[in-house]
């Protein structure tokens, strides 16, 4: 059986990260992995994301335990993440509660592409079935795929395809160059709440390049969750 992570907790404005503790060149990776929301009140969601600190944890709520809700680290720390997003917040432009994006350098505004709630998944997200996804990034062009039947992913399963994600090594060249970081996973509950977020066959590929540090495949027993007061604080 599969080891499975529960993100999200059953109390309000409360954020999570469960970060895997091995650093790596972000050059090249592939991720899959499945979720599901069995329970709860609806807010807010979690992010895969690739953070320069091992201990990163942003803001609860619609900061999803990622984003920095001060100012403090916005655009200064090479970073992204995919947002998968339960809830429409009123800070940051949402325009649905059902939404992937990406953003970078834990901004909650820094998203990249055509604005913070474009690409819609065709199903619910917090339906309570299971939701199966695949990352991949390639030089600084990341793709999605989602659907709810399985891993076996198909063109029509494409939600963001090979969006680039810019200077997210804060460089100033305006381009993608390679970095050091690390992988994992944040949420964040607000008023409302989901009791669970249930994540299992997580599966990691750092693609290996000359002269780099190969991490292979890796599962979820590799990550570590990290308590509240472990993280940076931030604000
Ligand atoms: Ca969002
Ligand atoms: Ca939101
Ligand atoms: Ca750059």
């Amino acid at each position: 059986m599969s080891p499975s992570l529960g993100l999200a907790f059953c109390y309000t404005n409360l954020a999570g990260s469960a970060i895997l503790q091995q650093r790596a060149e972000v050059r090249r990776l592939d991720a899959q992995f499945r979720f599901r929301v069995p329970t709860g009140t609806g807010a807010d969601g979690f992010t895969f994301g690739v953070f320069d600190v091992p201990y990163h944890l942003g803001a609860s709520g619609g900061y999803l335990g990622c984003y920095d809700n001060t100012g403090t680290l916005a655009g200064l720390y090479p970073s992204f993440a995919v947002e998968f997003d339960m809830y429409q917040g009123g800070t940051s432009g949402e325009t649905n509660e059902n939404h992937v994006a990406v953003h970078r350098n834990y901004g909650i505004n820094n998203y990249v592409g055509a604005g913070p709630s474009t690409y819609v998944p065709s199903f619910d997200m917090e339906d309570g079935n299971w939701a199966y996804v695949r990352i991949s990034f390639d030089n600084g062009l990341i793709s999605v795929w989602m659907n709810q039947t399985g891993f076996n992913f198909g063109p029509g399963d494409l939600l963001i395809d090979q969006l680039d994600v810019g200077d997210v090594d804060v460089n100033g060249n305006g381009r993608f160059d390679p970095f050091f970081g690390y992988f994992g996973f944040t949420a964040g509950t607000g008023g409302s709440l989901y009791n669970q977020i249930i994540i299992d066959n997580f599966m990691l590929n750092v693609i290996p390049e000359p002269s780099s540090l190969a991490l292979g495949w890796i599962g979820l027993g590799s990550l570590l969750w990290l308590a509240r007061r472990g993280a940076r604080p931030i604000g």
